[in-house]
């Protein structure tokens, strides 16, 4: 049968068992974002809410993962570096459910961020369009058995570069203008968001792009990178908040 198959290189019941565990930390922390959401009047809760709907989604994306699902197979050369080898043929399992978990949750963790910084909607418009152009690259990339994956890298890192531009350029002058907390809380959020997401790229490029890197490695390097970016992030976030209204930033 064609679902379900098998690729030679594929995820151990460890990655398994870790795709799970993370699934587990991202069921726990919607229902704590929710939990704190109820104890905010009405209309003070936008930003629990779309934390909440992050680590929703992840919550269901890495419950497919642990179940090895929501993946097919690609052909792959088998890269053994530091050994004088000639590299064997076989297929990687390429987990593409990441990619659709990534379309929804990366805007919506921008317009999180922007939303923080009080940035214009046609700012925040472009900013989402470049990001949903690097995740469909890398998607496309991802799934391309030639070596023409690495010029889909190229057009997403260009996505990735217009983003940190629009952040550390016109969303922190906005955020400064709000005043003290939304300018700590932008400033906090952006630059553990910089340095995250360009982690992503590098974990790719081990992964479904050279095949480097075994699928387990591959499931702790991306499964790390998003419990910090999502649930800690989310957290770190939703702190920031504490002092800000919503009315203060234009919501
Ligand atoms: C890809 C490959 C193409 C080039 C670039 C990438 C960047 C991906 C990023 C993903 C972020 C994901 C997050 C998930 C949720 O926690 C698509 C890997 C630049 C930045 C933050």
């Amino acid at each position: 049968s064609v679902i379900g198959q098998h690729a030679n290189l594929e995820i151990t019941t460890h990655g398994s068992d870790w795709y799970f565990t993370v699934c587990a930390i991202m069921g726990f922390s919607t229902l704590a974002f929710m939990g704190m959401a109820m104890t905010k009047p009405q209309g003070h809760r936008i930003f629990h809410y779309l934390t909440a709907a992050i680590t929703a989604t992840a919550c269901i994306s890495y419950f497919c993962m642990g179940s090895n699902l929501g993946q097919v197979p690609i052909q792959a050369e088998f890269v053994r570096p530091f050994r004088r080898q000639v590299a064997s043929a076989g297929t990687r399992e390429i987990f593409y459910v990441r990619y659709i978990d990534w379309f929804i949750t990366t805007p919506l963790l921008l317009t999180d961020l922007l939303l923080t910084a009080g940035i214009p909607w046609p700012t925040l418009l472009a900013v989402i369009f470049a990001d949903i152009a690097m995740i469909v690259t890398g998607l496309v990339g991802a799934l391309t058995q030639t070596r023409y994956k690495w010029g889909f890298w190229t057009f997403g890192m260009f996505g990735l570069f217009y983003i940190i531009y629009e952040l550390v350029g016109p969303a922190r002058r906005h955020a400064s203008a709000l005043g003290d907390g939304p300018s700590k809380a932008f400033l906090t959020c952006g630059v553990l968001l910089s340095f995250l997401w360009f982690l992503y790229p590098i974990a790719w490029g081990l992964s479904e792009g050279g095949n480097v890197i075994h699928p387990d490695s591959e499931a702790v390097f991306y499964g790390i990178l998003d419990v910090i970016a999502k649930p800690v992030w989310g957290a770190l976030l939703l702190w920031g908040h504490r002092n800000i209204t919503p009315q203060q930033l234009g919501l």
